[in-house]
């Protein structure tokens, strides 16, 4: 059994709450701006999320939700230049603070920078958001804590697919074996999980209901000290939130 080298983190979810708090919103203001009378709920997105990338969510609720809207010039073009105002409103609101870290991310996040571990991203979001959600959440200095940063269009294919986690294990030179995996989403977990990672999950309001059928553990979040996580499927031992101590054990044994 190799050693856990690495920590690979989904960021839409996972770091933090971004879907509600995030890109939500920013979908909505992009329509309002382009005066677009589209309006997505809560409910409604929650279902458009099983479309990974805000690029393709929009091509697939035009689709699906709007088969007679007929842009001025091509629709791809016109779902390009709708997602760029989309993640520019996106990056306002981190700006604003609006996007705090869920618990136990910071935490794990400098405990893992501490120990030495290998930090990565591997992400479907664009990478112009997971720059702006890190500089406004731990500083700028803390790109620089991640060795990799997977995102977006920088593989063709989006999760599920595990193209990203490939990604992200040929730039670091690791093996899976090698790395566990942080996610939120059951579309996270089939695109760690396909790359051979194990993986911990620490599902949202959107995934709770999800099934994550091989993950090593299901949890309702990383955890604090002060405020233990839930587990709600696997065996967390004695461990009452996600520290290094936890990873390794769930690498070993999972
Ligand atoms: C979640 C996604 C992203 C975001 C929107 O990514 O599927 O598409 O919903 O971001 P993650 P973009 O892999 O971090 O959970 O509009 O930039 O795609
Ligand atoms: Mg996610």
């Amino acid at each position: 059994m190799t050693e856990l080298k690495a920590i690979i983190f989904d960021v839409d979810g996972t770091l933090a709450d971004t879907e509600r708090d995030g890109h939500l919103p920013a979908f909505n203001q992009a329509f309002a701006a382009h005066g677009l009378d589209w309006h997505w709920s809560n409910q409604l997105y929650g279902e458009l999320l099983a479309v990974t990338g805000g690029r393709e969510r929009i091509l697939h609720y035009v689709r699906e939700y709007c088969p007679d809207f007929r842009p001025a010039g091509e629709l791809d073009a016109f779902a390009r230049e709708l997602h760029a105002s989309k993640t520019s409103f996106y990056a306002s609101l981190v700006a604003s603070g609006a996007i705090p870290l869920r618990p136990g991310v910071e935490r794990l996040l400098r405990e893992a920078r501490d120990a030495g571990m290998r930090l990565a991203i591997a992400t479907t979001t664009s990478m112009s958001n997971v720059d702006a959600l890190l500089t406004y959440t731990l500083g700028v200095h803390a790109l620089d804590w991640f060795e990799v940063i997977g995102a977006g269009d920088v593989v063709a294919a989006k999760k599920p697919a595990p193209d990203i986690y490939h990604h992200v294990l040929e730039k670091m030179q690791l093996a899976a074996q090698d790395c566990i995996a942080i996610e939120d989403s059951r579309n996270g977990l089939l695109s760690a999980s396909g790359a051979g990672l194990k993986t911990v999950i620490s599902v949202d309001e959107y995934t709770r209901a999800q099934d994550f059928t091989g993950a090593a553990i299901v949890l309702d979040q990383l955890g604090e000290p002060q405020t233990p996580f839930t587990v709600l499927a696997g065996d967390a031992g004695a461990a009452t939130f996600v520290d290094l101590a936890l990873l390794r054990k769930l690498h070993r044994d999972c």
